[in-house]
């Protein structure tokens, strides 16, 4: 019987590039419909990411000067018009979910291991990218979706990783989280929890000391090998993360 009983993944910029082609273009039109001049160009999104949490990421750009300010009250509502736009945005097909993500949610699926979601975003941002990059089966099996404001304090906070494993009844020692930021390894590592990072193009340069495996993506068997940024555990055989891979870290 394996230790790994159960994956808690990341969201945006894991299981797909929703951040550049997704997020920031929902804010820009949200802005623009509200009349706003405020555009995110892609490296201001950058710096913004620092921030996790839509609506709190309005409020740092409007303290450090980028936009004009606004009450929290008219920041929620300027976010929900931005949820609706990025519902639109995946329910057009915008973004395809990252190499090797279906492929290994399959195998652990397959192997028997919890799956579960926790991720700062708002529910119904991700309820869009279940049914329409994921497919809407995915909806009953990940055993817990653990979303946006569900707790007070989002990434790098450890609060939403352990949510999820309170729901699901499950140890640190018995789960792993997938991510992609800086903040969200700091997250699962404060929440005790073993972590693969996938990066890309926003957090490539971030500082993951400490994780268990740093690669550009899953990858897939027919296509090129994965870049290995860090690999402390010495795993051999990775031209593409398999489930093996994630039970050898475990201690198996
Ligand atoms: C994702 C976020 C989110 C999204 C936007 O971080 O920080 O805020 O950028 O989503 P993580 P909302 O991948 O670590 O969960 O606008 O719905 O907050
Ligand atoms: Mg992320």
């Amino acid at each position: 019987m394996s230790k790994l009983k159960c994956l808690l993944w990341d969201v945006d910029g894991t299981l797909a590039d929703t951040e550049r082609d997704g997020h920031r273009v929902a804010f820009n039109m949200a802005f623009e419909t509200a009349g706003l001049e405020r555009r995110w160009d892609e490296a201001t999104y950058g710096e913004l990411l620092k921030v996790t949490g839509g609506k709190e990421r309005m409020r740092f750009d409007i303290e450090r000067g980028g936009m004009a300010d606004m009450s929290d009250a008219q920041i929620a509502e300027l976010h929900a018009g931005k949820t609706q736009m990025y519902q639109q945005l995946i329910a057009d097909g915008a973004i395809p979910l990252r190499p090797g993500v279906r492929r290994l949610l399959e195998e652990a699926r397959a192997a028997g291991v919890i799956l579960g979601v926790s991720t700062t975003t708002t529910p119904a941002a991700l309820d869009a990218l279940i049914e329409h990059s994921l497919g809407h089966e995915w909806f009953d099996y990940f055993a817990v979706l653990a979303a946006g404001d569900i707790v007070p304090a989002k990434k790098p906070a450890p609060d939403i990783y352990r949510y999820a494993m309170d729901k699901l009844d499950v140890s640190p020692a018995e789960t792993m989280a997938l991510e992609d930021s800086g903040n969200g390894w700091l997250s699962a590592q404060a929440a005790g929890l073993k972590c693969v990072v996938t990066v890309n193009g926003y957090t490539r340069g971030q500082d993951f000391a400490g994780a268990d495996l740093v690669v550009s993506e899953f990858g897939e068997a027919d296509r090129a090998a994965i870049d290995i940024l860090d690999n402390p555990h010495a795993l051999d055989d990775l031209h593409h993360v398999q489930l093996k891979h994630l039970q050898a870290m475990m201690g198996d």
